[in-house]
């Protein structure tokens, strides 16, 4: 072997060796803060004012970052699945930072992308720091982070049902960094459910009721809907504090 090479194996030697302390870390008791709430595309989250960090923050580094086929997923018509497993964003995904670069000063380009460091199946899940232009690799999430994907518009025109399925990761800063799961008629106010705090190093099943949505009601009969999930962080105490964000996977929105 080569010296790159050699220096690969210690590399993977000495993420193997933290592993077990990523986990543990994220484990623990199933503890979350939950709350509902409008977020509107291009107008960045209003979080309450902390003190300034302590420490700047600084991206992680992550060298073995995997590489993947560039392949279309399969679309379905009234079911749409997603799981990361195929090149994503793909068919009407978007993603994006609403808070953009200069909020609240110096900030970073960060939205949603697949990443392979946690699934709840296959290999890959959504995680909201791996995209735009300073995307980077899982864990630890940035501060002051807006980070939106969104899918849509999908018609609830005529439907009895409508449902959003979803696996979730959750490690945050609990009461401050939160990842929002939402609906919109307009694709500028968008409804949600908040969630903040811990599932304890797992994926939980997560629904979103188009019949019933927070803050909204119904939006069935609709020929316009979208759909996302937001994750937003205060201005301290995320990834350099060893908080991981929100992983998102075996997403399936249904509508018959
Ligand atoms: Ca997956
Ligand atoms: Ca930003
Ligand atoms: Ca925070």
């Amino acid at each position: 072997m080569n010296s790159k090479q050699w220096m690969k194996v210690v590399l993977a030697v000495l993420v193997l060796a933290l592993l077990p302390v990523a986990v543990v870390s994220a484990a623990g008791k199933v503890n979350m803060q939950q709350k509902t709430g409008v977020a509107v595309v291009g107008v960045p989250a209003d979080l309450p004012a902390r003190d300034a960090p302590a420490k700047p923050w600084v991206f992680p580094n992550n060298p073995l970052g995997l590489e993947k086929a560039n392949v279309p997923s399969p679309n379905m018509p009234l079911t749409w699945k997603e799981s990361w497993e195929f090149a994503w964003p793909n068919g009407t995904w978007l993603t994006w930072d609403n808070n953009g670069t200069d909020y609240p000063s110096d900030n970073y380009d960060l939205c949603w992308n697949d990443v392979s460091y946690r699934d709840s199946k296959g290999n890959w899940s959504g995680w909201p720091a791996a995209g735009c232009g300073d995307g980077y690799s899982p864990p630890g999430y940035a501060p002051n982070m807006d980070s939106w994907m969104t899918l849509g518009p999908v018609s609830t025109s005529g439907a009895k049902s409508a449902k959003l399925t979803y696996k979730y990761f959750l490690h945050t800063e609990m009461n401050y960094d939160w990842l929002g799961v939402c609906a919109s008629v307009d694709n500028f106010n968008y409804y949600c459910s908040w969630r903040s705090g811990t599932t304890a190093g797992k994926f939980l099943k997560g629904t979103l009721d188009l019949k019933n949505v927070p803050g909204y009601g119904s939006m069935l009969g609709n020929p316009y809907v979208w759909v996302g999930y937001i994750f937003q962080s205060d201005s301290s105490v995320s990834g350099d504090y060893g908080y991981e964000g929100a992983y998102i996977d075996e997403f399936a929105l249904t509508i018959k």
